[in-house]
């Protein structure tokens, strides 16, 4: 790494967890310090735009706040009280903790957990190499994708779509349960282009009428958890008026008469009862998607956070289907390129360490997992040693009252890996100051797009921050962990992972920062055939079957239907809980983070519903009124923003504030509940029957 000794602009990666994994331009000054950021104009899909808040990057890299030193507790659990010691000792300390657990309780005992704060492939995903050497418990990761992934994959047999710069040739474009304004900028921004230079039409599916569905040119408001009545609706219409292609079914397809029949009372006005949406607006949609060849569909992770999204997913992405648009340039669907960039990930996470029979835990339980739930421990030991990376579970994790309190143990050891004392750094034993990306060298897939990228290391890290890689290897070395990844250096591990995966080399991607994987036409549309055995799009899926990782089948999965349909799986609500709340993502803040950067925090203010004006008159409730927000799981206290955006009955929490900005340091998640989705896991954010009272 050469300091430079003037301004320059160097290409970069956002690390973010963002399916929008933007190339990023950074101006990189003199003295360690970073300027302007804006997105990379060459990498198309980018096309130069980024969002508001890592823009405003530098407020973060150099924030004041920012870990440094390796830290001690030193009072209470959960007091904040730490003291800084070296890395020697707080390594020794670890090692000690660790062992001593596996010597009580056996291997299975460490529980290494991780998530996507950053989306680096080397310092996101080496703890595995750690943990599958050590025969620690695994990590099935269920929190953000599961839900999603199961039901785009139950239809096309594969994780891939068409490519979304096809959206400049798409007639219609449908965005279909994500809010793109606030979590990828870069879906409206494609979207909006294709509407000024075509007039592609812009529909969007949602549950308030946030700033993506303002802007479309039709807004489908359906109530939380209905997106398969209303995805049943169409498709009868497009069946009942010729709107079908039934030479496209009949090729690539296993469109059966049954099917049809199932279809055959899934009527506009049997979808209005269920999901609000007018039955004359869903005839009018289905008719402008049966005139247009080439119609997006663009199927976010949003609607896929209730019982049952992976239903309601399938159920959406069988439109297009029904359309036969994936025969057509700019028609078809995307949710997420992840299952194509062909990266061999062997080294990284030692793969060749991998021993199935070491039990896995599930991500979204951690709470029930802390607090000794056998059924959630796989009748195993109990979790008494943690190391944590990217991810701040105190905050963002389901069922919050028992991941506290299971945090709170005096028996379990914690380590945390961190950027900035969150409120899970804040519960741990020992806490180590993490780099950031523009401190280390990483390498980055686009899940939303074609492209990986490089994030090289352009500055010195501050005081003694160390990376993700940096602190597993030392570890490893340690525990006397052996492998051969353990001694290489990130760059090596970069090129090793493309040449392995037949993805060229370092050298190749170093030259523009990104390499465009963007596969054949025929292949993105799969008109060489879905990734079924038999090579046909499944309209009734094998929800058993789903390739996929798998940690065997979760939730409700034998009642799942076996066509496209309104599964009520859902947290109905009841009597005593006549709200259903969606706990949506607030524009700058990206889960947790940036919640520490004042730039976000003045936009984002404080915690708050959304709540209809005449919900809020027959609560007794008005504006800036404090409500008490409770279900089974415990209460929030929450203020009142009114909104008539939403149907009567749905109230909307945007934004994970962290939990001391709520009364008793409690935030959001206490609300939500961490029982699996079927069939294979995932938690349902957005899925909650709550009661309301003034506070
Ligand atoms: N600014 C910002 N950006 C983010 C994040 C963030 O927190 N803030 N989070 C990042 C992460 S981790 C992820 S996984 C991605 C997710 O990104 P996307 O795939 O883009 O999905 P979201 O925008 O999370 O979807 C949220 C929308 O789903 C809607 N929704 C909820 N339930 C339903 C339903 O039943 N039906 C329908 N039709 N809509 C529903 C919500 O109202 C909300 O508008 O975004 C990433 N980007
Ligand atoms: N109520 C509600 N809860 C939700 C959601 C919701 O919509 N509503 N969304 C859920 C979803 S989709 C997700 S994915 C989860 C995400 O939740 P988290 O995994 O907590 O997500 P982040 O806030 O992106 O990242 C966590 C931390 O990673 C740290 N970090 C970043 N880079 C590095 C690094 O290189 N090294 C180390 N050691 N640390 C680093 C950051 O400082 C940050 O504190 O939240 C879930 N929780
Ligand atoms: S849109 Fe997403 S990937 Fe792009 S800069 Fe913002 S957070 Fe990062
Ligand atoms: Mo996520």
């Amino acid at each position: 790494m050469n300091a430079p000794t003037r301004s320059l602009f160097r290409p970069s990666v956002c690390p973010h967890d963002c399916p929008s994994a933007c190339s990023l331009d950074v101006e990189v000054l003199p003295e360690n310090r970073i300027g302007r950021v804006r997105g990379l104009a060459q990498q198309t899909y980018t096309n130069g735009v980024i969002c508001a808040k890592v823009a405003r990057y530098a407020e973060r890299i150099h924030h004041p706040d920012r870990l440094t030193k390796p830290l001690l507790r030193s009072g209470p659990k959960g007091s904040g009280q730490f003291r800084e010691i070296g890395w020697d000792e707080a390594l020794d300390r670890t090692v000690e903790a660790f062992n001593a657990a596996e010597a009580k309780h056996g291997p299975e005992t460490v529980w290494p957990y991780y998530y996507a704060g950053t989306m680096g492939l080397v310092m996101r995903d080496g703890i595995h190499r750690l943990r599958h050497v050590k025969r620690y418990s695994g990590f099935f990761d269920t929190i953000c994708t599961n839900p999603a992934w199961t039901g785009f994959v139950a239809g096309t047999g594969r994780l891939a779509g068409v490519d979304p710069r096809e959206m400049a040739h798409s007639d219609c474009i449908v965005i279909w349960g994500t809010n793109a304004v606030h979590t990828q900028v870069n879906v409206m921004d494609h979207a909006v282009r294709a509407r000024k230079a075509r007039g592609a039409k812009i529909i969007a599916v949602d549950v308030y009428m946030n700033e993506t569905m303002r802007q479309a040119d039709i807004a489908l408001l359906v109530r939380p958890g209905t997106d398969g009545a209303l995805a049943c609706a169409i498709m009868h219409i497009l069946l009942r008026d010729g709107l079908a292609d039934r030479a496209y079914m009949a090729n690539f397809t296993d469109f059966t008469p049954e099917f049809e029949a199932h279809l055959a009372s899934r009527t506009p006005e049997w979808a209005e009862a269920i999901c609000g949406v007018p039955a004359d607006k869903i005839e009018a949609v289905a008719r402008l998607l049966g005139a247009t060849k080439a119609s997006y569909f663009r199927l976010g992770y949003g609607f896929s956070r209730q019982r049952n999204g992976a239903v309601n997913m399938h159920a959406a992405l069988s439109i297009p289907t029904m359309l036969g648009a994936w025969q057509h340039k700019g028609g078809g669907a995307f949710h997420s390129n992840s299952g194509t960039f062909g990266v061999s990930k062997r080294m990284i996470e030692g793969l060749d360490a991998f021993d199935p029979a070491v039990r896995m835990l599930d991500q979204s339980r951690i709470g029930d997992i802390l607090t000794g739930d056998a059924a959630a421990l796989k009748n195993g030991p109990p979790v008494t040693a943690m190391l944590i990376q990217n991810t701040n579970p105190v905050s963002i994790a389901p069922d919050q009252r028992k991941v506290i309190k299971g945090f709170a143990r005096e028996d379990l050891f914690t380590v945390v890996h961190e950027q900035f004392m969150t409120e899970t750094a804040e519960m741990a034993d020992i806490v180590l100051p993490a780099t950031m990306f523009m401190e280390h060298d990483d390498l980055y897939q686009g899940g939303g797009h074609t492209h990986l990228m490089l994030g090289p290391n352009l500055v010195e890290p501050p005081g003694e921050c160390r990376s993700n890689h940096e602190v597993i290897c030392a570890l490893a070395k340690r525990l006397g962990a052996e492998h051969p990844g353990f001694a290489m250096s990130p760059r090596e591990h970069i090129d090793w992972a493309l040449r392995n995966g037949n993805r060229g080399s370092l050298e190749a991607l170093e030259k523009d920062g990104f390499v465009d994987t963007d596969p054949p036409f025929e292949r993105a549309h799969y008109l060489d055939g879905f990734g079924h055995r038999g090579g046909k799009f499944h309209f009734s899926p094998d929800w058993q079957k789903i390739p996929l990782k798998s940690d065997g089948l979760m939730g409700p999965w034998q009642d799942m239907p076996r066509f496209p349909d309104h599964w009520a799986a859902i947290e109905t609500a009841t009597p005593e809980r006549p709200f259903r709340m969606v706990t949506a993502p607030a524009r700058s803040f990206l889960n947790s983070t940036f919640t520490e950067t004042p730039g976000s925090m003045k936009r984002e203010i404080a915690p708050s519903l959304m709540i209809h004006p005449e919900d809020a008159a027959a609560l007794g409730v008005g504006v800036g009124e404090a409500v008490i927000v409770s279900n089974a799981r415990g209460d929030v206290e929450l203020v009142v923003k009114l909104f008539d955006g939403v149907h009567r009955g749905v109230v909307i929490a945007e934004g994970i504030f962290p939990n001391k900005s709520h009364r008793r340091r409690e935030g959001i998640n206490v609300l939500t509940g961490s029982d699996p989705v079927a069939p294979r896991g995932g938690a349902a954010f957005h899925d909650n029957a709550v009661a309301i009272r003034k506070a």
